[in-house]
């Protein structure tokens, strides 16, 4: 059984995404980041770096597999099922490339500029611009490559599930920054969001953040 420890954050919705997408059972566990709880004991024995998500496979032997890092549980879920990672190079070096495109650059980018722009105590104009700036630009990286392909990575894979909760965040966050003309992205964000198992993943991750209380 496969258990998912999770929260209403783009970082939180790759895994369920995918979980939806391959048609997996599994069991949600709530973290609620902004109440503190993933600094909680029992949450850093399972991430010592106290982020979600994190993903546990427990077999019936009682010997659980734990995988921490949003990229590394993409590629996980993909290999145990055989499914939106392909098998062999070229294409599967390509679906990699944008997979960690957006643990190195569209997540912490956008993240960042949300945080100084939203959150930080002092409103420091340098760090603003810097992620702005960046963030606009991955963006334009992430449009011009669906420019000439419907998919980040030739068919629909772990590349697109994984950058898609940001690249959503950050046309909605930057917009009025230079992103409304990104209309590839745009257009591939509403083609994921369109998906019977991303609606599902969103709905279950909604109902279940109101169940947590
Ligand atoms: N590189 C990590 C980043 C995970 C991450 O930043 N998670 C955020 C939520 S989106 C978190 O748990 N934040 C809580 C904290 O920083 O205390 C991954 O891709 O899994």
């Amino acid at each position: 059984m496969i258990e998912l420890y999770t929260w209403t954050t783009p970082n939180g919705e790759k895994p369920i995404i995918m979980l939806e997408e391959c048609g997996m059972d599994y069991q949600l566990h709530m973290v609620d980041i902004g109440s503190g709880e993933q600094h909680a004991d029992s949450f850093n024995a399972l991430n010592p770096n106290e982020k979600i998500p994190v993903l546990v496979e427990r077999t019936r032997g009682g010997y659980a597999e734990t995988v921490i890092e949003s990229g590394a549980i993409m590629v996980y879920l993909a290999e145990i099922n055989n499914q939106f990672l392909p098998r062999t190079s070229p294409q599967r070096a390509k679906c990699l490339a944008w997979t960690f495109f957006q643990v190195g650059n569209t997540g912490p980018m956008i993240g960042q500029y949300h945080h100084f722009n939203n959150h930080s105590d002092q409103k420091i104009d340098y760090a603003i611009e810097r992620y702005r700036k960046e963030s606009v630009r991955v963006l334009g990286v992430l449009d011009r490559q669906l420019q000439s392909g419907e998919w980040l990575a030739g068919d629909y894979s772990i590349a697109d599930m994984i950058n898609w909760s940001w690249a959503k965040s950050g046309l909605k966050e930057l917009s009025g920054h230079g992103t409304e003309k990104y209309d590839a992205l745009a257009d591939w964000v509403e083609r994921i969001g369109r998906r019977p198992a991303v609606k599902r993943a969103l709905d279950k991750l909604q109902d279940a953040k109101a169940k947590h209380g």
